[in-house]
């Protein structure tokens, strides 16, 4: 096979990358190692920023989205039981879009298809080849055939456990990375949310974040150790727990657990980006703890400037937005990485803090709620800064 951009990975980055290169007349393959049902009913985020949600529009796959997904014009932060709302109206006049990751998915993969672009599921031993050469080259297997796609450019988007970033030789990359003691167990309910937005609440027994997918199915998620055994979580102390960290300052209602799973929270960003023809986008370059909501909007936000500069070689022959690629990206990504850190550590308790630690989130909170410079600060980066 022979294309101009092949794609590795069908999540967010890679189906948006595909879908604005088609707009581009730039052509591309995409291929995945799971199966179309698996990528489509894989629970992961669900928060679209003011831009993104603009984009998915503009691209023409926003249709769903805009009958099915719920507009929030602000947040709630909940401090020990006490709720303070940021009217992201008010103090910047943007909203976020609530629509489920798979569902995105759902919605790229039927416009690829309707595209006829290829999109291969469910290929195996995927490997890269002469990264640096003007032809790289990818292998894998499909139904049991060895295939190679010759291609002008690669985009490694396969996700942070994905092959691309191990591909590139050592000492090209720089790692920058912190884990954090603790992880978050996440669940979606058939019961209705506490609250029509969300709440990020922050009390003497753990973060615990209220958010949903629809009116009818909530999405909720406690702290816990990183290294927690879901089958120590029975749903009647996941309720109990969820209960206690709300404080009584909503009713939770309880209802029918349909899907269970402990998240693991790591901030990690390689630089650069790229190397020779092979270009990383999305999780497969940085991961952010789900804190900020930002991961699925950092991968449109790459794949934006990725697709931007491929449209530019391709017209005018133009590789200096091809060669800055990266830089344009990590600003962005940076913005994210330290917005992430911010507010994860903010909400969180640490297993060696001391009470100085807990006076100073609680400043640090109760200033964000009060001080409208403050929570300008946080609604901006909320509702994401706007590609440039
Ligand atoms: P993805 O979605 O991981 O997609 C990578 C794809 O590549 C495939 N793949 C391969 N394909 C071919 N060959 C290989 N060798 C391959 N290896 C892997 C994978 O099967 C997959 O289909 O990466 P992408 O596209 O960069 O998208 C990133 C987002 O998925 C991620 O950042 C978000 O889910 C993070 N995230 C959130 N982001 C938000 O913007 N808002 C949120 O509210 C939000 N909440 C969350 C989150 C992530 C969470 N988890 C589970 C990590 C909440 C949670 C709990
Ligand atoms: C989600 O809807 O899954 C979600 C929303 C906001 C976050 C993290 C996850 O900060």
């Amino acid at each position: 096979m022979r294309t101009q951009v092949g794609i590795i990975g069908a999540g967010p980055a890679g189906l948006m990358l595909a879908r604005l290169l088609h707009l581009a007349g730039i052509e591309s393959v995409i291929i995945e190692n799971r199966s179309r049902n698996y990528i489509e009913n894989r629970v992961r985020a669900g928060l679209i920023e003011h831009w993104a949600a603009d984009l998915l529009t503009e691209v023409g796959v926003g249709e769903r989205m805009q009958r099915e997904g719920i507009l929030h014009w602000g947040i709630n932060i909940g401090i020990n039981g006490d709720l303070h709302r940021i009217d992201f109206k008010v103090l910047v006049d943007k909203r976020v879009t609530i629509y489920g990751q798979q569902e995105v998915v759902k919605d790229l993969v039927e416009r690829r298809l309707a595209d006829s672009g290829p999109l291969l599921f469910e290929v195996d031993g995927v490997s890269v080849h002469e990264m640096t050469s003007q032809r790289p080259k990818i292998r894998f297997t499909h139904q049991g055939r060895a295939q190679e796609i010759e291609c002008d450019f690669i985009a490694g988007c396969d996700g942070f456990h994905g092959i691309t970033r191990p591909s590139i030789p050592d000492g090209v990359l720089t790692v920058f990375e912190r884990d954090y003691p603790f992880g978050w167990l996440g669940i979606l309910s058939e019961s209705p949310p506490p609250d029509h937005e969300l709440i990020y609440s922050y009390t003497d027994r753990g973060f615990a974040l209220y958010t949903m997918r629809s009116m009818s199915l909530s999405r909720l998620y406690l702290q816990c150790d990183h290294d927690e055994d879901i089958d120590g979580w029975p749903d009647a102390r996941i309720w109990s727990e969820l209960q206690k960290r709300l404080g009584g300052s909503r009713k939770l209602a309880e209802g029918k657990i349909v899907q269970k799973g402990i998240t693991p929270m790591r901030s990690f960003v390689v630089e650069p980006m790229q190397h020779g023809r092979l270009f990383l986008a999305g999780d497969s370059a940085h991961i952010v703890p789900p804190t900020g909501a930002k991961g699925m909007n950092l991968a449109f936000g790459d794949v934006v400037v990725l697709s931007r500069a491929l449209e530019a070689f391709y017209r005018s022959k133009r590789d200096d937005r091809l060669e800055n690629y990266s830089a344009a990206c990590l600003r962005r990504v940076w913005y994210a990485q330290r917005f992430s850190w911010w507010m994860t550590q903010i909400l969180h308790r640490f297993p060696n803090e001391s009470a100085f630690d807990r006076r100073r989130q609680l400043s640090d909170l109760d200033y964000i709620t009060r001080s409208q410079a403050a929570s300008k600060m946080l609604a901006e980066q909320y509702v994401g800064l706007p590609l440039d």
